[in-house]
């Protein structure tokens, strides 16, 4: 049995897209967190070392940050069909994604959002205006962030680019609102939205 450690409306709700995807036997435990707004708390019941969401724990294993959660879920459950198995064609993209995800574009989200500079040559991200044209660019010669099938990399992307959708710190391309479409369509994120309301 697979534990999601949960907050509504928070980075946990798409892991609760990605596990109606496996569709592997899974069970929420709500905790709660410290939110932006000051409002909030630590949760004791909550194993996540920051006390943040999301965590899994997976038998003897706890895993944390949401490139991992999707990565280890999805290699764990390969008859999800979320993800290149390792040697296949197209993992290298996958990996790529995943990491590029955390490393890359939720810094450069919240640096904008800090309105800090990305001083080139010192920190490891590039800001919005470099990514967003990468991202258009994939997008417009393939269907997936990763390539030609869904994996649970578009589960990250797409909430994401979908949340700030009307922010203007997103700029609008045609290829981001067909993908996050195309992503948010899926039966399996109407009943994470559903279970998220709980
Ligand atoms: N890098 C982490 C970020 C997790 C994160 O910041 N989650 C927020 C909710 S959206 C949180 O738990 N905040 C509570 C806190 O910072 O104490 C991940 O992607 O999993």
């Amino acid at each position: 049995m697979i534990t999601l450690y949960h907050a509504p409306k928070s980075r946990s709700t798409r892991m609760i897209f990605l596990l109606e995807e496996i569709g592997a036997p899974y069970e929420i435990k709500t905790v709660t967190i410290r939110r932006g707004d000051g409002s909030g708390a630590i949760d004791p019941a909550n194993p996540h070392p920051h006390a943040k969401v999301p965590a899994i724990r997976h038998g003897s294993e706890l895993v944390f940050e949401s490139s991992a959660i999707v990565a280890y879920l999805t290699d764990t459950f390969p008859d999800a069909g979320l993800a290149p198995k390792p040697g296949q064609a197209g993992r290298g993209q996958y990996l790529t994604m995943l990491a590029y995800y955390g490393d890359v574009i939720e810094p450069a989200f919240v640096s904008k959002f800090l309105k800090m500079d990305v001083p080139r040559g010192t920190a490891g991200w590039v800001a919005v205006e470099e990514v967003m044209p990468t991202i258009d660019k994939l997008l417009t010669t393939q269907p997936y962030i990763a390539g030609k099938a869904f994996t649970g990399a578009d589960i990250l992307y797409a909430t994401t680019f979908g949340m700030f959708a009307q922010n203007p710190m997103m700029p609008k391309l045609a290829s981001v609102e067909a993908y996050v479409k195309r992503c948010l369509d899926r039966p399996a994120y109407a009943r994470a939205m559903a279970k998220d309301a709980g």
